[in-house]
């Protein structure tokens, strides 16, 4: 008798140890969630979040995107839904942007779906600092197809891309003015209108179906809205 009092006594005790362990595990992680506050905004020497200006952009049908030769977005879809990329940049002038656009194009045809038919590009970019894309953007189309929209037998024309065509340095001189294309020809999907496209004109190089890979560039001396950036001595290389 006295032995299942024992028993009963010590899985009495577990069980009170058990439960007090799991309650103050489960306080101190809703603690640890009540305590979850963001660091205060510091204005000064340091760029904060609010230094940063919002980059909209939309390819049909992918992009890549330098700024003052560095790598900062990538189309995260290759080809369909047709999406918008956004993101934070730190802008800093002259800002030189790059940017590699691609329409969907079989490599050996230059057609899509299956090579049952001749796909079209178009891209558009707006940064928060009122840079649009446009006509003022030089192109340089590096891959064409079909030649002649010759569908029965179809041809790819490549072009070499130019060594280091995304640095600030590169000499876009020879590259042709982009083209300015209608709302109503690219006929955009649904996020471009999910977003703030106003002011910017959607860009190719001349021939918006045959040319499918597309180089372009453009400076920005300063913002474009007349504001004034500001500077932080702390970053800059002496
Ligand atoms: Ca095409
Ligand atoms: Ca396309």
């Amino acid at each position: 008798m006295e032995k299942t009092h024992r028993k009963f006594a010590v899985l009495l005790l577990l069980g009170v140890v058990t439960a007090t362990v799991a309650w103050a595990t489960s306080y101190a992680v809703a603690q640890q969630r009540s305590d979850r506050r963001p660091p205060p905004a510091r204005r000064g020497e340091k760029p904060e979040i609010e230094d940063t200006k919002k980059l909209h952009v939309y390819a049909d049908n992918w992009f890549s995107l330098w700024i003052n030769g560095e790598l900062v977005a990538v189309d995260s879809i290759r080809f369909m839904p047709h999406n918008v990329i956004s993101v934070d940049v730190f802008p800093e002038y002259p800002m030189t942007i790059a940017v590699m656009a691609k329409d969907n194009a079989d490599a050996k045809t230059g057609m899509e779906y299956n090579n049952t038919q001749i796909g079209d590009g178009g891209f558009i970019l707006k940064l928060a600092d009122g840079t649009v894309s446009g006509k003022h953007w030089r192109a340089k189309s590096v891959s064409r197809g079909p030649i002649d929209r010759d569908t029965r037998n179809p041809r790819v024309e490549n072009d070499v891309v130019p060594e280091g065509w995304f640095e600030v340095d590169f000499d876009d001189s020879s590259w042709d003015a982009a083209k300015e294309f209608s709302e109503q020809t690219v006929r955009p999907k649904r996020p471009f209108y999910q977003y703030d496209f106003e002011g910017a004109k959607f860009i190719w190089a001349n021939d918006l179906e045959l040319d499918n890979t597309v180089l372009f560039r453009h400076t920005v001396d300063s913002p474009p809205d007349g504001s004034t950036p500001k500077s932080f001595p702390l970053l800059q290389s002496k």
